[in-house]
């Protein structure tokens, strides 16, 4: 068997993070029959989350949502794959600790000891949130430019774009960095394969 978890992958427009996803899911549904389910942040913004641009605030409750649906499918036990540019360092924390479980002492009541406590959150029944920084530089996103969205964005067609005229704080302590620069999305698929199947199984 296997236990639910939380799968974010980070990084910038073109980095390959969806392409990452996918293969993975492939991956661990097919080879591992494990229950997967990809939030992929380009399919998210036509739905839950059409209300949405890309402002700063816009951004942070784009990923607040992706993180609260990650978390209800993951406690339903599905290995949940979100792939989101998430540019800002402290929303993909927010999601970190609203998936582990932050609660843990909130309640400072002298009568019961340090660990005694009736909350579910505990280590052993936390989600693991397993954060990866697909990590591709600017240069290689620009050349591959599959949308062609940042030549729109050198043009100043679109505003406020990853990299190019906004903000992205790459992650300090990521779970994994997949190097997207010189490897294969094969490699980068069976990289974090090995890596969720270790803290998954039960
Ligand atoms: C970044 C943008 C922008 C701007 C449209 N900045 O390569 P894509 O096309 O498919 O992935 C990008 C996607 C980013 O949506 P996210 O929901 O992942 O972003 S965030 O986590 O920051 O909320 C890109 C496209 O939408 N796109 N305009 N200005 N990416």
């Amino acid at each position: 068997g296997h236990r639910g978890a939380v799968i974010w992958l980070t990084g910038l427009s073109g980095s390959g993070k969806s392409s990452v996803a996918n293969a993975v899911e492939s991956i661990l549904s097919h080879k591992y029959k494990i229950r997967t389910y990809l939030l992929d942040g380009d399919n998210i913004r036509h739905g839950l989350c059409q209300d949405l641009g890309f402002s700063e605030n816009d951004r942070t409750e784009n990923v607040r949502r992706v993180g609260q649906v990650s978390k209800l499918m993951a406690d339903s036990g599905v290995v949940t794959l979100a792939a989101l540019v998430s540019p800002y360092r402290s929303d993909r924390d927010n999601v970190r600790k609203s998936v582990e479980g932050e609660h843990k002492h909130e309640n400072n009541d002298v009568t019961s000891s340090g660990d005694n406590n009736n909350n579910n959150n505990n280590n052993n029944n936390s989600i693991p949130f397993i954060e990866i920084y697909v990590n591709a530089s600017l240069q290689t996103c620009e050349g591959r430019d599959p949308k062609g969205l940042y030549k729109l964005a050198r043009e100043g067609k679109i505003k406020n774009f990853t990299g190019i005229d906004d903000p992205y704080e790459e992650p300090t302590s990521p779970e994994l960095i997949l190097d997207s620069n010189t490897k294969s999305i094969e490699e980068l698929a069976e990289e974090t394969c090995s890596y969720i199947l270790d803290k998954i199984k039960l």
